[in-house]
């Protein structure tokens, strides 16, 4: 544990702790006299005493479209100059979300990703490959920013060059690898694809990823590429960015929320009330320690649950389920809720599947349909009929399944992968739906 004190302390103190950040933060935001600001005093709460970990639920939430109404700046609790840095994110199919860092910020930032990077087993001896990009995106410098803390070596690699990414790898022997799970399955496959002229990839241990959703069934197939532990890393930009939330190496089982920094949780949709622990909800956070954009009840649009009680790796702190998906990615399918990770999930228990797929939602009529493009070598036909047969049994969708050669569907060598493609109208996304 790079920080056992805050990581494994006792949950009683850890709640005297954030009762008295909260009412730090609630302070910082009436003095901004911002948005949230006059939230609060709607609200009722005009002096942070009012304020109190028991009353959560009637304190008031803060919204992606909140931030864009105040673009670009207008959340931001200080003077412009104390600002140190600006990340963001481009928002795929939305507007860019800007959040200003001061230089405690940052120094909160590189201390829970070194939380992170501990709980893949980095310790101030290891060498990190940093694939995640470099730029407005925070996966690039968050993480290097924990490596620093940690006191190992970072190797700012950013995304793309995958033939150069695996030299890398192979030559300075770094034991920690941080990128997408899309990018670590395009790795591990130029990996084998190199047969006898791979690099020797042994002295790789763990691996950070996140940045999109992911599966327990995708973690196999990258397990089983690179030789490594998988483990998912969580965050959003408007929070800090990764370090968020991060699987222990030890369990596998949920990502630790550095709750004493970033207070978690799960809401019921379209209510400022929280869902019982276990059972899946909107997850919200509110900044406890932050001061350049602090945010209170922030909902992300990620629903997961939490789940508290002892973990065997020590940590303390809440742990939340993988994300399921983000709550406007949910489709509805004859009446049928699912996720496109639960279409993953069935899909990737198909060895005979190449880990790439695309979801195309037909939007073009009364009635919604999809179709899911996936890669296999061998029998075609029969491995969609068996994949529309196990959708249908274990999901209750219809999909139009389609199984296409290898390397015919989209990689994402830099950024996110998109998965789900949305068809609205005009020509149909790609070339196996045309006449669909
Ligand atoms: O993706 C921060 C990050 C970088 C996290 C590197 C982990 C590793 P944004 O670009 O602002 O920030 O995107 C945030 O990405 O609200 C989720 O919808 C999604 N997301 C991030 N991590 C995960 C994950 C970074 N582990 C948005 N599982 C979030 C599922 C994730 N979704």
């Amino acid at each position: 544990m790079f920080q056992p004190d805050a990581e494994a302390m006792s949950t009683d103190e850890r709640r005297g702790l954030q009762e008295t950040r909260l009412v730090g933060l609630v302070d910082r935001l009436l003095a901004a006299d911002g948005p949230q600001a006059a939230a609060l005093t709607g609200a009722g709460v005009s002096a942070a005493a009012d304020a109190s970990l028991d009353e959560l639920a009637a304190l008031p939430t803060t919204t992606k479209s909140d931030l864009w109404d105040a673009y670009p700046f207008g959340h931001v609790a200080v003077a412009r100059d104390e600002l140190a840095t600006v990340h963001g994110s481009s928002g795929t199919g939305g507007r860019p979300t800007l959040v200003g860092y001061t230089e405690a910020d940052l120094a909160v930032w590189g201390e829970v990703c070194a939380r992170s990077l501990g709980c893949a087993g980095a310790t101030p001896s290891s060498t990190v490959h940093n694939a995640y990009g470099y730029g407005l995106f925070t996966g690039g410098l968050g993480m290097h920013y924990g490596g620093r803390a940690l006191g190992a070596t970072v190797i700012p690699v950013s995304g793309g060059m995958t033939e150069r990414q695996l030299r890398l790898l192979g030559d300075i022997g770094s034991d920690i690898l941080c990128c997408t799970p899309s990018y670590a399955v395009y790795l591990g496959e130029a990996l084998a694809a190199a047969g006898a002229d791979a690099p020797d990839l042994s002295g790789l241990k763990a691996g950070l990823f996140g940045a999109e959703p992911w599966t327990d069934s995708l973690r196999q197939r990258i397990e089983d590429l690179l030789g490594v532990v998988a483990l998912d890393i969580y965050g959003l930009s408007e929070v800090i960015g990764p370090g968020v939330a991060t699987e222990c190496l030890e369990a596998q089982d949920g990502l630790h929320v550095n709750e004493d920094h970033f207070l978690a949780e799960a809401l019921e949709p379209d209510s400022p009330n929280p869902v019982p622990d276990g059972r899946p909800g909107e997850l919200t956070f509110t900044t406890l320690t932050k001061t350049g954009m602090p945010l209170l009840r922030y909902r992300t649009g990620d629903v997961a649950s939490l789940h508290r009680g002892p973990c065997e790796c020590g940590r303390t702190l809440v742990r939340m389920s993988k994300v399921s998906g983000r709550i406007d990615d949910m489709l509805v399918l004859r009446g049928v809720n699912v996720y496109p990770s639960a279409i993953e999930s069935v899909l990737l228990a198909d060895a005979r599947l190449a880990p790439h797929y695309q979801l195309v939602i037909d939007r073009r009529g009364p009635l919604v349909r999809a179709a899911l493009l996936c890669e296999s070598p061998q029998s075609q036909a029969a491995i969609a009929g068996e994949l529309t047969e196990a959708l249908r049994q274990r999901l209750g969708i219809h999909l139009d399944v389609h199984v296409l050669d290898p390397e015919t569907l989209p990689r994402w060598e830099v950024g996110k992968a998109q998965r789900v493609v949305q068809w609205h109208d005009g020509p149909a996304p790609f070339a196996v739906l045309e006449g669909a």
